[in-house]
């Protein structure tokens, strides 16, 4: 079976709680980072959902019907029309619920600042995670430092703008929901990879302050190991793994 309540851990409790019709519905696969993302905001800002848990590699018609590149995340509203792509799923929910806590702040250029850190987020630090993740310590020493370095190099970059615990301070906001789900899957690079969070000055204080945010807390497992192995091996054909192997963006 392709959800297995029990190997979600935690987020299984979240999720079981989000079986039913609502106006929202998260097409969403519990273990993806970039499904987390929708997911934090929805809690975050207390609006209702339905979570459908979604394999994408099955390219099944009815998600296809929602998301034409095959991807998870998608969010469908009320009327069934689909928002894709997990940043403009974050900004949907934050325009549609403009009265629950905001994502962003109020000031016009912090927001442009908050937009300027996301885009960093995906476009440097997420696919030199994916990047280290796939390297071979073993058979490829050199291709595994310089991946390990540059993750180091993005994240620095990132975190020399943090000021604590969040990044815009006491403000939980939109850098913190695009860079937390990894914050709770930096031990595996850890683990497999010689990633070090004290080299990177604040990640660690940041890292933990995101972990213990309810919204996030409560919508992780600690069974994401397995479902990244074909990522260790180097063997993910999905388009996240393609990309992230020949230097691409993720998109
Ligand atoms: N830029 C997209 C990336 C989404 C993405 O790559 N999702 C992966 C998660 S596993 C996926 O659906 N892959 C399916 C495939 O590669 O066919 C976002 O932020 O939503």
């Amino acid at each position: 079976m392709w959800f297995h309540p029990v190997a979600t851990g935690e987020a299984a409790v979240t999720v079981e709680a989000h079986n039913k019709p609502q106006d929202l519905t998260l097409w969403s696969t519990w273990f993806d980072p970039f499904s987390h993302r929708p997911w934090i905001a929805l809690e975050e800002k207390q609006v209702p959902y339905q979570f459908r848990n979604t394999n994408p590699f099955l390219q099944e018609p009815s998600f296809l019907g929602v998301s034409p590149r095959g991807l998870v995340p998608a969010l469908t509203v009320a009327d069934g029309r689909p928002v894709n792509d997990s940043i403009i799923i974050c900004e949907y929910i934050e325009d549609a619920f403009p009265s629950a806590p905001s994502l962003f702040p109020q000031d016009p250029y912090e927001r442009s600042v908050v937009r300027t850190w996301v885009d960093r987020v995906n476009k440097g630090f997420v696919p030199c995670f994916f990047r280290l993740m796939q390297a071979q310590p073993t058979t490829e020493p050199e291709a595994h430092e310089k991946a390990l370095q540059e993750l180091y190099d993005e994240l620095s970059a990132v975190c020399a703008n943090w000021k604590g615990p969040f990044f815009l301070g006491e403000k939980f906001s939109l850098v913190d929901i695009a860079i937390g789900p990894w914050a709770v899957r930096d031990f595996i690079v850890e683990r497999y990879r010689g990633f070090e969070r004290q080299k990177v000055k604040g990640w660690t204080e940041w890292a933990e302050a995101l972990a213990s945010r309810p919204s996030i807390a409560k919508t992780t497992s600690e069974k994401y190991v397995e479902f990244n192995q074909t990522f260790l091996r180097n063997e993910s054909h999905s388009r996240v793994a393609i990309a992230a192997r020949s230097g691409r963006s993720i998109l």
